[in-house]
């Protein structure tokens, strides 16, 4: 369309404990049905665990339009290392401990095939994801990058 999209600003936090990463189940609103990472400062209410702000690793830039939708999301994406707490089932999320090997990607986002292995290999990455109205890539330019 030629509407000029809104442009909304979310974080995206990724934490990994050596082979394993937190990951959560979305009960509902946006992306239901889907695991994903944690929404940053919203991690303590949807599952109970505690970050550290300066353990908080910028690892990513991504901005996706989804067909049919007149927004521009842009993602800010973290990696968090150290955490306190206990992941704990909310009205929003089910967390679960994924080992990086072995994860769910036939019920994640499609892009996450294709950052997450940037990510495991500890590689900064920024691009552009264009999904169709059933969530197909119909365009990516998303490549690893030196400096965010
Ligand atoms: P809440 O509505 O839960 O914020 N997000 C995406 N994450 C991935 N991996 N792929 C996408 O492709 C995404 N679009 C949005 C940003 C939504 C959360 O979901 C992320 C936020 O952390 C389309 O508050």
């Amino acid at each position: 369309s030629h509407t000029k999209l809104e442009r909304k600003a979310y974080s995206l936090v990724l934490l990994q404990q050596e082979e394993e990463i937190l990951l959560g189940y979305k009960k509902r609103g946006f992306g239901k049905g889907k695991w994903n990472g944690f929404g940053g400062k919203e991690m303590n209410e949807e599952c109970e665990v505690q970050l550290e702000k300066d353990d908080l690793e910028k690892i990513g830039l991504l901005e996706f339009i989804i067909a049919g939708q007149p927004i521009l999301m842009e993602v800010h994406i973290f990696k968090a290392h150290r955490y306190t707490g206990m992941p704990t089932e909310s009205d929003e999320m089910i967390p679960k401990w994924f080992n990086i090997k072995d994860l769910p990607y036939e019920s994640m986002w499609p892009d996450d095939r294709i950052w997450y292995p940037l990510m495991f290999e500890n590689k900064k990455f920024k691009g552009e994801v264009h999904l169709s109205e059933d969530e197909k890539i119909i365009y990516n330019s998303i490549k690893p990058i030196d400096i965010l």
